[in-house]
């Protein structure tokens, strides 16, 4: 059954975003999600201590303090080791990345696939675009070659940008929502309402306007949609937003004290092409065939390995054999 009413359909569809307060339980499904990655910061941290690449193993700070103790002293916010996807280049034998059973919980969380399930219907694949994203205070950030933060703000993009062009019918809905509360100060998604309704937009790789320079960014030029109807989306943990594929949006930068901490899922209708074929997606619920659902982390773990393995043979060494985006330089729009 779906969740959501009708005012919150007509408001995604007219809108192009739509937040919804209170679908994930703090208590069941993101607590556990926080306990499963403390764990997996402790291994992170031994092992860099054992590298003698910090100074101390940090033991009596939570998460977020640990994490950014991490940061600093090794001048690394340590992306991928979080993520549960992997590289689209240079992919190695330990390339690490996460994909436990109360992160896959939180993916699959039978009231997230409700309000999922009122906007592109019962039948629910898990599309593999998705990232954690652990955003650190700018202020502690490491600077990219520009001397801008990495993993700072977000630059303005419609996901279906991300994706290649094989995608474009693809029914992709964007599922954000963060592991603790987001403030104004902590960054939260921004995004410009009614952007959805002109189609994809030309994503420029070399553009960087009024935005910050980020390394390998591709950004909508502001010429090209309403930036001034730009509004941001603080949000409570347990809130969730929801976005159509072509929303322009992006986020604020993260000018507080405490890190900003949140997950970007996608799903589409099952049988429609995820637009990143190379990585692993699931079924996350089917009424039509419940025994096809994923539950279990560990046959979601060796998806992941098994694409991982594959990775070794393509896209090594500025090769290209698979394509994961689709902009080139030099468009007129980009000038
Ligand atoms: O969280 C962010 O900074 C950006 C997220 C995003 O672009 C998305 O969810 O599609
Ligand atoms: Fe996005």
């Amino acid at each position: 059954m779906g969740c959501l009413t009708a005012e919150q359909i007509a408001q995604f569809e007219e809108e192009g975003y739509l937040v919804v307060e209170g679908v994930l339980d703090p208590k069941t499904v993101l607590d556990p999600v926080i306990e499963e990655y403390t764990d997996v910061l402790d291994t992170l941290v031994r092992d860099l201590y054992e590298r003698e690449e910090i100074s101390s193993l940090f033991e009596d700070l939570d998460f977020a303090e640990r994490f950014v103790a991490v940061c600093i002293e090794t001048g690394d916010v340590h992306k991928q080791y979080f993520d549960f996807s992997l590289p689209f280049q240079n992919v190695e034998p330990d390339t690490p990345f996460w994909t436990g059973q109360a992160v896959l919980n939180a993916f699959t969380a039978e009231s997230l696939l409700d309000c999922v399930e009122s906007l592109i219907g019962p039948e629910i694949y898990s599309n593999p675009v998705q990232h954690v994203r652990i955003k650190p205070p700018e202020h502690i950030l490491p600077k990219n070659q520009f001397g801008n933060p990495i993993l700072g703000e977000t630059i303005w993009h419609q996901d279906q940008g991300v994706v290649v062009p094989e995608a474009d019918e693809t029914n992709m809905l964007t599922v954000w929502f963060a592991l603790e509360d987001v403030d104004i100060e902590q960054g939260p998604l921004k995004v410009v309402p009614g952007s959805h309704k002109h189609g994809l937009l030309t994503h420029c790789p070399s553009y960087f306007g009024n935005g910050p320079k980020t390394a390998g960014g591709r950004q909508i030029p502001e010429s090209l949609f309403e930036a001034e109807r730009m509004i941001p989306l603080p949000v409570k943990r347990g809130d969730v937003i929801f976005l159509p594929r072509c929303t322009v949006h992006g986020s604020l930068p993260n000018v507080s004290d405490k890190i900003r901490w949140s997950f970007d899922l996608r799903y589409n209708p099952i049988g429609q092409t995820t637009g990143r074929e190379a990585f692993p997606g699931f079924v996350a619920r089917s009424r039509k065939h419940p025994e096809r659902e994923l539950r279990n982390a560990k046959v979601w773990t060796q998806m992941w390995l098994d694409t991982r393995k594959a990775m070794l043979k393509v896209n090594q060494g500025g090769q290209t054999d698979v394509l994961f985006g689709r902009w080139t330089e030099g468009h007129p729009d980009c000038a």
